[in-house]
This record gives structure tokens, sequence and C-alpha cells, in this order.
């Protein structure tokens, strides 16, 4: 994961390396130099060849394009700014990573029990992730991701009851109880799933892309997958066409480093994610994906490059899930003390909840949240427990596309 200073060091080192900008302003300087000349990545990407003449052409810009590249930050090895939150966000940024964390838990639980079948995979430790990047997207941009998607579609807006009605297979369920864990759909929630085939988010986020750009919407395609996904060819067939058509897509590798029993570090030649649309010419961030201070951040700027016209960009989030790759997965591959060395000092729910102390809101409004999110989850799971089954002839429907 990524590299972070103890809690008091890294409290000092995050009060210095704080946005200096406002995000506002941020976006309004993306506006702005949306009509500077190509960057040197963006020639490189047309096919052009910048010389060392060229570049040195640059230090003398052309009057009105003085200003620097204001997004030369974003790819300067480890992003580190952080999201300044007001109160009311942060107790938002609470909520939401709660209940991801406890519609998670409750979930496992049901599947202990044998309520629910087939295959379930929690996103509990990668919270901040979901959180942080739902919200800096607009109501217009849309999420796509692979199978660990319960938080994902849950962030989207899709009701807990359900989704937990989904995963056990219930009539009133998101997909009428048919899809299950891995395929949960809500376009109307911006929410294009939720797929068992590892790396199958890159070209479908790149299709929703290409799709806005046709039709000439401002949406933004966040696609999700996982670091499992980055040795695959449909990921690069994507940067590609992404590159060539600049389109309007983040791609956001959720690092967890682990694939299924093996790690990155196993199956990974080059192991700094991030750096593997470089050669297709997406350039890529790098951000710890445990503070959603900073994964706001990151994504806030990351959807200003996109709006700013410049094309794909690439943001690898350093996170970490605590439980096995599914429910059936006994984790031998790894030490109990990893495990208990995140939890215990790189929590995001933890941190975030310190942070809020320290701003100062009471203990008395976190817990206020802590019981309504455990309400809400467990009404959730009485409801997904007592709905009824789909009828039989519901197995025939929604399997082909019925004629008009
Ligand atoms: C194309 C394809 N190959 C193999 C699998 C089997 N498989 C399921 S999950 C997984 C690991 C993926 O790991 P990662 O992308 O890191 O995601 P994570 O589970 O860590 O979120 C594999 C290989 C699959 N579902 N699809
Ligand atoms: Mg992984």
């Amino acid at each position: 994961m990524a590299k972070r200073a103890g809690k008091s060091g890294a409290r000092a080192t995050q009060a210095k390396t704080r946005a200096k900008k406002s995000p506002s302003a941020t976006r309004a300087s993306a506006r702005k130099t949306s009509s500077k000349p190509a960057s040197k990545g963006e020639a490189k990407a047309l096919g052009a060849k910048v010389t060392d003449a060229k570049a040195s052409a640059k230090k003398t810009p052309p009057p009105g394009h003085d200003h620097p590249d204001p997004y030369a930050h974003l790819f300067a090895d480890e992003y580190h700014r952080e999201y300044e939150a007001s109160h009311e966000e942060m107790l938002g940024f609470y909520r939401q990573m709660l209940r991801i964390r406890r519609f998670e838990e409750k979930a496992g639980q049901l599947y202990g029990m044998g309520l629910i079948g087939g295959f379930l995979h929690l996103y509990i430790g990668e919270e901040a992730v979901a959180v942080g990047f739902d919200s800096a997207a607009g109501p217009q941009d849309r999420v796509v991701t692979g199978y660990r998607c319960h938080g994902h579609a849950l962030i989207a807006g899709c009701s807990p009851k359900s989704l937990m009605a989904e995963l056990t297979g219930r009539a009133p369920g998101l997909c009428k109880g048919k899809g299950g864990s891995m395929h949960m759909f809500a376009p109307d929630h911006r929410f294009y799933g939720g797929h068992g085939i590892v790396g199958a988010p890159a070209p479908l986020g790149t299709g929703l892309a290409f799709a806005a750009k046709y039709r000439g919407e401002d949406a933004v395609s966040l696609t999700f997958f996982g670091d499992g996904a980055t040795n695959q060819g449909q990921v690069y067939e994507s940067f590609n066409m992404a590159v060539l058509w600049k389109l309007p897509v983040v791609y956001v590798i959720e690092n967890n480093h682990y694939a299924m029993g093996t790690s990155v570090d196993r199956a990974s030649g080059q192991k700094d994610l991030h750096k593997r649309g470089e050669s297709l010419g997406v350039p890529g961030m790098l951000v710890d994906g445990m503070n959603v201070f900073k994964v706001r951040a990151a994504a806030e700027e990351a959807i200003a490059y996109i709006r700013s016209g410049r094309g794909p960009i690439l943001v690898e989030v350093k996170t970490y899930r605590y439980r096995g790759h599914s429910m059936s997965d006994p984790a031998k591959y790894r030490p109990r003390e990893e495990v208990q060395e995140v939890r215990a000092h790189h929590d995001p729910i933890e941190l975030l909840k310190e942070r809020m102390l320290d701003a100062g809101i009471g203990e008395a409004e976190i817990k206020k949240i802590d019981r309504a999110v455990k309400q809400e989850i467990d009404e959730a799971a009485d409801f997904a427990r007592h709905a009824a089954e789909p009828e039989p002839d519901e197995l025939y429907r929604d399997v082909l596309i019925e004629e008009a």
C-alpha cells in the first residue's frame, strides 16, 4: 500500500500538502487552460515528434499561454493533496463509508447463515475509494466496476433493501433476484454494473465514454477494475482507443494488492500500475486509497482534467481488502499480521473519524450516524430475508431481448 507516515506525522504532512487552491478554483483553472496547445504527452499520443528544440521553445510560451500546466502536479510521484471538507461533508463521507462497511458485514453474516448463494466478494477496507470518487462526480457521470460491486452500487444510490434482496435472490432485488452478488445493474442510478469477468469494466467503461462523446453529453465514465485486471490485453486495447478518440474516461485501478491469492508482486512485471498507460499515452496518478480526502481531491482533479478535453486518465488507488477474495477464501496467502496492521493503523473509517474529532465534530453526532446506519442495514437484512422469491416463470424473462 501507499507509504504513509505515522498518525501524527501523517497529520503534519497533510497540513503541509493540503491543496492551496480551492476545488472550484482548480476546476475554473482547468477550464481556462483547455485551449492550451497540446502538452508533450498529448503531442506524443497524436504521433507528433516532440523534439528538444520544441521542448525548449515551450519555456518561452507565446503571449496568453504563459501560465504553467495546471495538471503537472497530478503525475509527479504520489499525489498528496487533500480535499478540505466542511463538517457537513465529513459527516457525509463518514455516513457513506459506514453504510458500505455495515452492509458488507451484514451480507457476510447472511452468507454464513446460508441465505446467500453463489459468490460473495466484500469491499470492506476499500470504502474510501468508492466514496471519494462518487463525491467528486456529477449527477451525469457513470460508474462501471467488477464483481466487488455492492459498495459502488450503494453509493450510486441503489437502496440497501434492493441490494440485500438481490443477494438473497428475492423478487424485489435490484435485478429481480436473478443476478446476485456479481451482476448488479442500475442505469437509473448511473450504475452500469457489476461484472464477473475480470478486466471487462475497461472496455465497457470505454464504450460508455464513447457513447457520451458521440451523443455530445458532458458525462465522464468512472471505470473501476482491480490490480489483477491490469495484465489483460483488453485493458490496453481500451486505453489505446480512449487516447485516439480522447474519450472522457477515468480508469481507476483499485489496487488492493491481491488478485484472488496472487499478489501484485508475484503477478506483475511493472508493479507501478499507474505507469501502465504511459506507453499508450494515458497519464497515471498514484493515490493513497485509504484516505478519503486524498481520493476525493484526486478524483476531482482527474475529472476536471477530463472535462478540459484532454482525454483519458488513469488513477491507481492503493487500498486493501480485509476479507478474503470471496467468502470461500481462507486467505492463506498472506499473514494475519498484515491484515491486522492495516486494520489497526490505516483503516479509512478510523482515519476519517479521527479527523472529524480533531475538527471539533462531537462524538454524539458520530454516534447518531452509527445508530442510523445500523438501523438502515438491519432493516435491509430483515427485508431481504423475508421478501418473496421470484415466481418460477421469471426464470425465462430477461434472458433474451423480446421482440418489440
Ligand atoms: C477473464 C477472467 N479471468 C479469470 C477470472 C477468475 N477471477 C475471478 S476474480 C480474479 C482476480 C481478480 O483480482 P483483481 O482484479 O485484483 O480484483 P479484486 O478481487 O482484488 O477486487 C480472477 C482471476 C475471471 N472472473 N475472469
Ligand atoms: Mg486486487
